[in-house]
């Protein structure tokens, strides 16, 4: 007699603790589980009884089961969607742990006293009022490979505290810092922090890289941007914005027409719209603080020909 795919909680979980443990009954042939098309770390209790912790979010969030056979394709019939609720008032610590500043291209800024070698390094920032224990968090430069490196029992960032990490692909070496098993690569890539439990903490992704050019968060906050000057295990320093700096249109729809482009913090920027190039009207204002401005124009506001500027003011 075979089991059906089934999960024994109810389709709503709600939950103040940080992790939610579902069980439920597996058919004979279900070898493995994934959720959200990620496979997961199964617990079996019996032949056909599975168990799974999973992580819970600070927004509701929409887990569905899928049961995987043996020839790693899905089953049919066999899946399920859960909702969780966090309604706890606890702070996720991975909500704290920001990728803060990085160079994948170090020829001469800093040295590893480990052996001397100016090698790539990776900075972490906790924006919290609690020094958050890393231990058994992990960082990678591969989505697909999350568990590239691991931090060890102990590991610990400081409140509002900042934290150097190697990645030179020694991870033999020893002293005061970590060092990961893989190096950043200077043509471009992505980091990725997780906490224990799989919960994304942060995730940035940056394009070819010049050396001895940091990249990070302009005083710690915002989208990442090459920095003026490279502050390894500190504060990131604010960048000098000129008002002329060039500001890239990304043309996203044409029904509606909508283009969006980055803004800065600390900046305002007006959008204005003409038809002959002469006379211009205001559509839009946005402050910088937002990042990513986006402007939409509906049917109707626009003549056959028409030409959008966008200034910027300190
Ligand atoms: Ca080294
Ligand atoms: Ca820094």
């Amino acid at each position: 007699m075979d089991d059906e795919f089934s999960v024994t909680q109810v389709n709503e979980i709600q939950t103040d603790e940080l992790t939610v443990t579902l069980s439920g009954s597996a058919p004979l042939r279900m070898r493995s589980l994934q959720v959200n098309g990620v496979p997961q770390q199964l617990e079996w209790k019996q032949l056909t009884r599975w168990q799974l912790v999973l992580p819970v979010e600070a927004t509701r969030k929409s887990y569905t089961l899928t049961a995987i056979a043996g020839d790693g394709q899905p089953i049919e019939d066999a899946t399920q969607s859960i909702e969780v609720s966090y309604t706890g008032d606890e702070s996720f610590p991975h909500e704290s742990v920001q990728i803060n500043e990085w160079m994948a291209s170090n020829d001469t800024t800093l040295k590893d006293s480990a052996d001397g070698d100016f090698e790539d390094w990776i900075e972490l920032h906790n924006r919290s009022e609690l020094p958050v224990d890393l231990s058994g968090w992990w960082l990678t430069d591969d989505k697909t490979s999350p568990r590239k490196w691991q931090f060890p029992e102990g590991a610990t960032i400081p409140t509002r505290g900042y934290l150097l990490i190697w990645a030179d692909d020694e991870p033999l070496q020893t002293g005061d810092e970590f060092h990961m098993p893989f190096k950043l690569t200077a043509n471009g890539e992505s980091i990725l922090l997780f906490d224990p439990e799989g919960r994304l903490a942060d995730e940035v992704t940056f394009g070819e890289q010049k050396p001895d050019v940091a990249m990070g968060r302009s005083a710690d906050k915002g989208v990442p941007t090459a920095l003026a000057k490279a502050t390894p295990g500190a504060k990131n320093e604010s960048e000098i914005v000129s008002p002329t700096k060039p500001i890239q249109l990304v043309f996203v729809s044409e029904k509606p027409f909508t283009f969006t482009f980055h803004g800065v913090d600390g900046m305002k920027y007006i959008i204005e719209q003409s038809t002959d190039l002469r006379s211009w009207r205001e559509v839009q204002t946005t402050n910088g603080k937002d990042d990513l401005i986006r402007h939409t124009v509906l049917l109707g506001q626009v003549e056959t020909a028409t030409f959008f500027r966008v200034s910027v003011q300190n």
